[in-house]
């Protein structure tokens, strides 16, 4: 039996992770892997209580934002990832702990050293395998969202807050690149769905 995995996904406002996600699970689906989807912040009871508060509050400190993060990430790995991965299942997180690199770390300018320090006393070992990065012009993404209506907290934020971001996942893209890989999010859904496909099929001899 191959290795469980965490796989996760990483992008700004609008990349369009919810396809990507589907084209993921397609593949997995192909390999006749046991997996489940989660996302972040949220994926179980309380972690999701606190997403409430960090998309729907009025104001937070930036501080406060990064350790509530990483307080639903904690409830989140211990009660969810970390289980389905000692059972053997796979598991596929929209956002993880790199979303705090490039957010907190990037856009609230707390820098990588405070979120690296989070991430070792949190997440540790815990760390996932391949991630996906949908890259995209953050006035593309938010452009592409716009139509949903109502912003929630962060995503009223300013376009210079979203340029910190997109460079931040791309500095993290780098320093990681052994297990990442970039898509470009700003092609037809059908072209980033087959990019995906084609990304996950090259990851497969490492992976399995
Ligand atoms: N956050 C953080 O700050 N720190 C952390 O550590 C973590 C998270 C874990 C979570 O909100 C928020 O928390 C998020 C980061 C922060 N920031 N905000 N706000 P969320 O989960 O509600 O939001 P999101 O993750 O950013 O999801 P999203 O905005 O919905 O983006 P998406 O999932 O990438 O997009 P989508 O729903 O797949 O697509 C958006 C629209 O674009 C939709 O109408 C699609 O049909 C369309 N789309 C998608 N792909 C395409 C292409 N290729 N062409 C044209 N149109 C497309």
């Amino acid at each position: 039996m191959s290795k469980s995995r965490l796989i996760t996904l990483e992008g700004s406002e609008g990349a369009g992770k919810t396809t990507a996600l589907k084209a993921i699970c397609k593949i997995l689906d192909k390999w006749q892997i046991e997996y489940i989807c989660t996302r972040e912040p949220g994926g179980e009871p309380t972690a999701e209580k606190i997403r409430e508060i960090l998309l729907n509050s009025d104001h937070l400190h930036a501080k406060t934002e990064l350790l509530l993060m990483f307080a639903s990430r904690n409830e989140h790995i211990e009660n969810v990832i970390k289980p389905a991965l000692e059972s053997g299942k796979w598991v596929v997180s929209d956002r993880y702990v790199d979303a705090s690199y490039a957010y907190q770390g990037g856009g609230r300018e707390l820098g990588f050293e405070t979120v690296k320090w989070m991430d070792e006393f949190i997440v540790g070992k815990t760390q996932a395998d391949y991630t996906i990065l949908m890259d995209i012009d953050p006035q593309v993404g938010l452009e592409r969202i716009k139509i949903r209506g109502q912003a929630d907290r962060i995503e009223q934020e300013s376009l210079p807050f979203f340029y910190r971001i997109a460079k931040a996942y791309r500095r993290k893209a780098k320093i990681d690149a052994h297990k990442y890989t970039v898509i470009d999010a700003s092609k037809s859904i059908l072209k980033v769905s087959q990019a995906i496909e084609q990304a996950m099929d090259e990851q497969k001899e490492k992976l399995l």
